[in-house]
């Protein structure tokens, strides 16, 4: 089996981070803040952060900051939840956390719970249970999670549950790893995980492998190195992970590296990708590969990076 060619993948994502005009960044422009998240996470985790500039992005992320207190993808764009999050998390990353007016995000967010206890993206409404996972998610990395209706979001969040285990995106939404991730991630942080039939949605997970070895998103679809993070980190979150042949997925992300170039790419020989370098080193470092960073399924950061922020919290009570 090959190795991880962890030098070319830290080569190749300082390089996407530079780049500014070729096509992929030009298509990306808009989640650039999503890009910069998956960047610099798949950086620490192979423990190269401290060759990006901190400052420098800790400055832009800030130029993305709306009046409403929510961030947008990139600079003179409309704030969403979800680059609110990437914006935390890449503060949390570099221990920057200090330099967010803590309340204006919290508003924010607060603001966009609804009566029934979901949570929309932004003020145009549309409502998803992955934003109930970043609303909680981007919270408690603030510790500010009492300043939503937990029971109610909560509640919105088991609504979304299928009689398969799985859970949709909205009640009545067909199963998917990426929104099972994102219920389990949200029922996890709020120490509900009594919600979920972990044997029932384990067995659904782990039936996402395929001969390969790669994992699938949702049943007779093709296997796609994310799903080594929507899949893995779910399974793990519910005690189940020793249900899937590990090796074998370790082998299927290493087949999916460009070991010239750099990057990780969806399937094998497909073309690479910042994503599927991120969800690519993320599972690996989730499968335990040597010499990566520990991840936390739940908070999608380093565990060193949730532990000092925890830390900070209990100095602070
Ligand atoms: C902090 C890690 C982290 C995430 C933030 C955005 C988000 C929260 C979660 C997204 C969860 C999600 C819905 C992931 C699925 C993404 C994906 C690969 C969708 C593809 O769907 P299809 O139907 O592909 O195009 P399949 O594989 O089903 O054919
Ligand atoms: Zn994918």
């Amino acid at each position: 089996m090959g190795e991880l060619a962890a030098e070319k993948h830290v080569k190749y994502i300082l390089s996407v981070e530079k780049r500014k005009d070729d096509f992929q960044s030009v298509v990306m422009e808009h989640l650039r803040m999503n890009g910069a998240y998956w960047g610099l996470t798949a950086l620490d985790i192979l423990g190269k952060l401290n060759t990006v500039d901190a400052d420098e992005v800790v400055s832009w992320v800030m130029s993305c900051q709306h009046q409403s207190g929510g961030f947008a993808g990139n600079v003179g764009h409309d704030p969403h939840i979800l680059y609110t999050l990437s914006a935390v998390q890449v503060l949390a990353l570099f221990d920057k956390l200090d330099v967010l007016d803590v309340d204006k995000v919290t508003d924010y967010v607060v603001g966009l719970q609804n009566e029934d206890g979901s949570f929309s993206g932004d003020i145009w409404g549309e409502v998803d249970s992955r934003f109930s996972y970043i609303a909680i998610l981007c919270l408690s990395l603030l510790h500010q999670l009492d300043k939503i209706n937990v029971e109610k979001a909560v509640n919105f969040v088991v609504s979304c549950k299928n009689m398969d285990g799985g859970f949709g995106c909205i009640p009545g939404g067909e199963s998917h790893s990426g929104q099972i991730f994102c219920c389990v991630g949200a029922l996890a942080l709020t120490g509900s995980l009594h919600h979920i039939d972990k044997d029932l949605l384990g067995w659904w997970l782990c039936e996402r492998q395929v001969k390969s070895g790669g994992l699938n998103g949702r049943p007779e679809k093709l296997p796609d190195v994310c799903y080594s993070w929507w899949v893995l980190s779910s399974l793990i979150m519910i005690d189940r992970v020793h249900w899937i042949n590990k090796e074998k997925l370790v082998k299927f992300i290493l087949d999916c590296q460009d070991t010239e170039n750099g990057g990780i790419s969806d399937r094998p020989d497909d073309a690479v990708d910042v994503y599927h370098t991120y969800f690519g080193i993320a599972g690996l470092s989730l499968l335990e590969y040597p010499a990566l960073k520990a991840i936390d399924p739940a908070y999608a950061l380093p565990v060193d990076v949730v532990n000092r922020i925890r830390l900070r919290k209990k100095l602070a009570v």
